[in-house]
């Protein structure tokens, strides 16, 4: 197979004076390969939002240490969870392939609906970055629970280009696709410039995502576990006061804990447990740390499907084993 490479430079110049400035003084370098069409290979969030026509004629960078690129995705429905993010990358060095950098997800309040409010970020690897074809890496999200109650996120990438220099983010620059909303910056988000003040042929990235829809929007009350599906709400009543609503902390995507009177002090542990392949049930197990009146309440989103325990007023918390909990598995 012939080495094929059409990897456009883009560069951002630094200190955008505001986040309305259109386009700046950039350099724009170019290493084109007419009529290179890269298949996109690797998990490509099939069954998700994607903006690009999934075929990639090329790929950019912004030049600079903070080398950052989001596209803005908008889930089918309302609201919706961000289960997954897929991310296609090109290297133009066959012994480049691995890339360390950090998965970006903002809010689309920014003005004029440009990126906003930073909804979460994690450090992440593409490890097999091909420098023949473009390739999918993808992440789970679950864990950075940002719920989309309405109109679009921003998903996307920063990393430092200067220490890797070889790596673009795929581009669909085929006309026939319709131009997404891309924003780039190279000062970490601080500001950003529209992709197509810049780069014209830019019509979409390879940047998707997946979406729970009607799933758990998480909050500082409400659990989302297993990949939205679960949501877990609590209310604790002391002897002489009303119900509270429950705080709630995420451990794991199956886990996480309540606190009701101090962040630093644990009442309940609680966790969703997947035993589809067991007994065909989902599992509820929680362990207590109290003895005030406490509620919990576990609903399956997808099923629409709540269950109920309680620990009654001046009683140790007595643990939960509900591996019947939810007759709901394969649907
Ligand atoms: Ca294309």
């Amino acid at each position: 197979m012939r080495m094929t490479r059409a990897l456009a430079l883009l560069l951002l110049a630094a200190g955008a004076s505001s986040p309305l400035a259109t386009a700046q003084a950039f350099d724009i370098g170019s290493l084109q390969s007419p009529g290179v069409i890269f298949a996109p290979a690797g998990p490509t969030c099939t069954g998700g939002v994607k903006v690009d026509d999934g075929t990639f004629e090329s790929g950019y960078f912004v030049i600079g240490s903070s080398s950052q690129i989001v596209q803005r995705l908008t889930p089918p429905s309302h609201p919706s969870l961000l289960t997954r993010a897929c991310l296609c990358w090109i290297s133009d060095n066959p012994a480049s392939t691995l890339l360390s950098y950090n998965l970006m997800v903002y809010d689309d309040n920014g003005p004029g609906g440009r990126p906003g409010t930073l909804l979460g970020t994690r450090a992440v690897t593409a490890n097999g970055i091909s420098s023949t074809a473009s390739t999918f890496f993808g992440y789970d999200c679950s864990l950075l629970d940002v719920g989309v109650s309405s109109g679009s996120i921003y998903v996307g990438a920063t990393w430092n280009q200067i220490a890797n220099p070889d790596f673009y983010l795929c581009a669909d620059e085929s006309t026939s696709t319709p131009t997404a909303e891309i924003f780039g910056s190279d000062d970490a988000g601080a500001h950003w410039t529209d992709f197509q003040d810049v780069q014209s042929e830019a019509r979409a990235m390879g940047v998707r995502a997946e979406f729970f829809a009607n799933g758990c929007i998480p909050d500082d009350f409400t659990l989302c576990l297993l990949n939205g599906r679960f949501a877990v709400q609590a209310t604790f009543q002391t002897e002489t006061g009303l119900p509270t609503a429950a705080r709630v902390e995420k451990l794991t995507d199956q886990t996480g804990y309540l606190w009701f009177f101090d962040e630093a002090n644990v009442e309940a542990v609680i966790k969703v447990i997947d035993g589809c392949s067991l007994n065909n049930r989902y599992w509820v197990f929680a362990g207590g740390l109290t003895n005030v009146r406490t509620v919990i309440t576990v609903t399956d989103k997808q099923e629409n499907n709540s269950k109920v325990y309680i620990n009654q007023q001046g009683t140790a918390f007595k643990p939960i084993q509900d591996t019947l909990a939810f007759a709901t598995c394969g649907q």
